[in-house]
């Protein structure tokens, strides 16, 4: 077929034609969700011009492909992003301004994908934007929940749960892809055969969930690559319910369909603590068995039924373990369904599979109880038990006698499946996210396992895509970029440091100033119309925009801006630079505590806006419903990003990346990320304050630590904390932050308590904050610190991530236009 151009006068009339085959309207007449779907079908119509031709590369290349199974992929809105990796902005802003309609505002009528917590999910999105801007083929493999993480509303200064049903309308840029449809299996029990002389495992009386396929396409910048994000919708059997109601199975024909119809109904807000919840297994085995099956699929139709080549036409990479079990399914897969033997099975699985570890926290480390993973996944079971069997004599000799240890690597002990360990033990790769991470999983986490099998560890730092985090929601920044460096920066991020000399000239300082103005009022415009709040586009902007735990410290940042609070209040001489702290976060529902330190900000705002002196250099707010598109408003606005993980607990962050690409100053212990930011930067460009890893790690191990002496001899804190119990801070209701006060001073069971070292960081923190402030006052010392961040941040783009996977784990070919006869 030939191809169909987009430029703008055929983009106008393919809009117009549509809105009126569509709706039956002449365009003046269309409502802005109806030009929405016409828009989208337009582009959608390039992206599959795109499809095809990619496709046909792929199917001559015949090279390795790259399945990225994750639980979330937090992809945010596509429309912008697809027209600016088609590079098709400028003509499609043309085309509709020429219809006499302006394109912002079309595109907030998107529904956003919000598939996903956090960091985890949104690296995966970032991780396929690069992928396909790099050509390299890939396919994310996701659930295609019905609802997306919730929506925050904040009521009376407590958060309350929405639910976000974002399907509604329908979503303009997926393809069901029926013919994939594949069948999932539960239950049941195993039984051995005999099938030609040989030995057999078939399960019996399993229960059946069919798994169908939506793609959405993710378009390459300027690239031929066209990369699906595959996402399984799970659906009931049919013809099975029939049977079964006619056999008068009925029970069982209900759970079916209930069982169905639940899997891929929402994603599990949690992103904290592991829960052994039934069907959050049953999420994670259904869309990694349906992913599974589909790569064989896949695999079999290109190279035929020789299995012995998968580990050099295929990677299977897990994002962290919740699709873990793809490691017992492709065993039984090879075994089962392919005839191979056991070894030459484990030969190909260990070849095959890459694991990346997001977290160090225990508490969050999957474990699931033995009989839940025997009664849903029974074969699965047998073959993870004969792993773990294998694994332990192996263990045996290299640690003989050391039975504590081996039970602490082994995958099954003390009733459970360890799922950590079984990835380790069974891929042929273990990363962590960022350097610092790296060395805690090799020195703490899987330590024993890097005795035996040091070559499988490596670290590679986490990115995001400049493309979205620069480009799309900072276009004028983007713009000052090119004029000042050109565009080469754009295909290598790294070429962004050409601007460091940059922050020497004033002219340029001044409109990179400008431009973090404009971003500071359209944040301000966003606060107005969603939430009625008015700040001042003066005042310093201050952000911390994360998932709320108390690992994080959203409470240090509250305590210190109670202490501020404190010392205006008492002291009439104290002037400070006018800042307004910007919170973003959502609490897992059931995390009270994190909920209760909402409530502490929530508090504290109202308490700055009741005093007449402090609300002129002081004030607080709680944007609501933090996600990816109102992120895209949010970072280009900061001045100064929170960062204050307690050292070692945030294996990297992201949202500190996108912060300094946009110019904000990071303020933040050294952990995760950080440190390579810092390193970036130089000291001179970052505050750098509280404990290093190493030192909370020695305080943990030793126990000494007391924050009741830190309460006793700090008067601000002591003031501080007083007034969250004593009605200044909750008039209506002092006892509401009572068990917060208590977590900082005592723990549980008479146990020490503020296990984040809130107060023993505070000082460090405080001293960091004056340092700033001073710094601010001086607006030439602050805009070159500005643009040494934006300038030292291509570094972290997620492009170079994915170079260092690609070099280190997938090697992966390139895909490439066929050179014209
Ligand atoms: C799993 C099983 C049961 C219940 C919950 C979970 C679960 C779900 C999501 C556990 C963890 C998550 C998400 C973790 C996450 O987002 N980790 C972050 O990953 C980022 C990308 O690597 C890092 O930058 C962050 O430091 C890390 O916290």
């Amino acid at each position: 077929m030939p191809a169909t151009k987009f430029d703008k006068e055929s983009i106008k009339n393919t809009i117009v034609g549509k809105v009126q085959r569509y709706n039956g309207l002449p365009i003046e007449e269309a409502s802005k969700a109806q030009i929405y779907r016409a828009l989208a079908s337009t582009v959608r119509d390039q992206i599959m011009q795109k499809v095809v031709e990619c496709r046909d590369i792929r199917k001559k290349n015949k090279g390795k492909r790259l399945y990225y199974l994750s639980v979330e992929f937090l992809m945010g809105r596509s429309m912008y992003c697809n027209m600016l990796n088609l590079l098709s902005t400028k003509e499609y802003t043309e085309a509709l301004q020429e219809l006499g309609i302006d394109l912002r505002e079309i595109l907030k009528e998107e529904p956003e994908p919000g598939l996903g917590n956090g960091g985890l999910g949104r690296l995966a999105a970032c991780f396929l934007d690069s992928l396909s801007s790099l050509n390299l083929p890939a396919m994310g493999c996701t659930i295609r929940y019905e609802y997306g993480l919730f929506r925050q509303k904040i009521v009376d200064g407590q958060q309350v749960e929405l639910p976000d049903s974002w399907l509604d309308n329908g979503n303009a840029w997926e393809t069901a892809q029926m013919e994939d449809t594949c069948e999932v299996h539960f239950g049941g029990h195993v039984e051995e055969v005999m099938i030609n002389g040989q030995q057999k495992f078939v399960t019996r009386d399993y229960y059946t969930v069919e798994a169908v396929p939506y793609d959405m396409p993710v378009v390459g910048y300027d690239a031929v690559t066209v990369n699906p994000l595959r996402m399984w919708s799970a659906r009931s059997p049919k013809k099975l319910d029939l049977k079964n109601f006619s056999e008068g199975r009925y029970v069982q024909a209900s759970e079916e369909i209930e069982l169905a119809e639940t899997i891929s109904k929402v994603l599990y807000p949690e992103d904290r603590h592991y829960e052994g919840k039934m069907l959050r297994l049953k999420q994670h085995y259904f869309f990694t068995s349906a992913s599974l099956q589909y790569i064989l699929k896949e695999y079999k139709q290109t190279f035929g039924n020789d299995m012995s080549k998968l580990p050099q036409k295929v990677v299977i990479h897990i994002n962290d373990t919740h699709p873990g079990m793809a490691i017992p399914e492709l065993m039984r897969l090879l075994i089962d369904e392919e005839g191979l033997g056991w070894d030459e099975a484990m030969n190909i699985t260990r070849q095959t599979i890459a694991y990346t570890n997001h977290t160090i926290m225990a508490e969050a480390l999957e474990k699931w109880p033995v009989n839940m993973v025997q009664q849903l996944l029974p074969r699965c079971y047998q073959i993870i038990c004969e792993m773990n069997r294998r694994l332990c004599e192996r263990l045996w000799n290299f640690f003989p006698g050391d039975w504590d240890r081996i039970a602490r690597m082994a995958i099954v002990s003390y009733d459970n499946v360890h799922m950590a360990n079984m990835l380790v033990a069974m891929s042929y790769s273990v990363n962590g996210v960022s350097k610092l991470h790296g060395e805690i999983l090799k020195e703490e986490t899987f330590h024993d396992f890097n005795l035996v099998m040091p070559e499988k560890f490596c670290a590679i730092t986490n990115g995001i895509t400049h493309r979205r985090w620069l480009m799309s929601c900072n276009p004028e920044l983007t713009e000052l970029i090119n004029q000042s460096i050109g565009t080469d920066w754009i295909r290598e991020p790294g070429k962004l440091s050409e601007l460091r000399p940059f922050a020497d000239d004033a002219a340029f300082r001044e409109e990179f100033a400008k431009i973090k103005q404009h971003n500071k009022e359209r944040l301000a415009k966003m606060l107005k119309d969603r939430q009625n709040v008015d700040v001042d586009p003066a005042f310093m902007f201050d952000v911390q925009a994360k998932r709320l735990h108390e690992y994080k410290r959203q409470m240090l940042n509250a305590l210190h801006i109670l202490v501020l609070y404190n010392r205006i209040v008492n002291d009439e001489t104290f002037t400070m630079q006018p800042r307004v702290f910007i919170f973003g976060a959502k609490a897992s529902p059931g995390y009270t505590r994190a909920k209760q330190i909402i409530r502490m900000i929530c508090a504290l705002s109202r308490l700055i806006e009741k005093h007449p002196r402090a609300r002129k250099m002081l004030q607080v707010v709680f944007l609501e419903n933090y996600d990816v598109s109102s992120a895209e408003v949010l970072i280009p606005a900061a001045e100064v990003s929170e960062q204050l993980s307690t050292a070692s607990k945030e294996a990297s962050g992201t949202g500190n990346m996108k912060f300094m690409m946009n110019g904000a100053v990071t303020i933040g212990t050294l952990d995760g990320a950080n440190v390579e930011i810092s390193e970036q930067v130089g000291m001179d460009n970052i505050y750098i304050f509280g404990m290093r890893s190493n030192t909370v790690r020695d305080m943990y191990r030793e126990n000494t630590y007391n924050p009741m002496t830190i309460y006793e001899s700090n008067h601000e804190i002591r003031e501080a904390m007083t007034q969250m119990i004593d009605g200044t801070l909750m008039p209506e209701n002092p006892a509401a932050l009572q068990e917060l006060y208590h977590s900082l001073l005592l723990g549980s069971w008479g146990s020490i308590g503020d296990s984040f070292f809130v107060l023993k960081d505070f000082g460090s923190y405080s001293m960091a904050q004056k340092r700033l402030n001073a710094d601010y006052a001086d607006q030439v010392k602050w805009q070159k610190m500005a643009v040494t961040n934006t300038a030292m941040s291509g570094i972290f783009s997620s492009d170079r991530t994915i170079r260092e996977y690609n070099e280190k784990i997938w090697h992966l070919e390139p895909l490439a236009k066929p050179k014209k006869k």
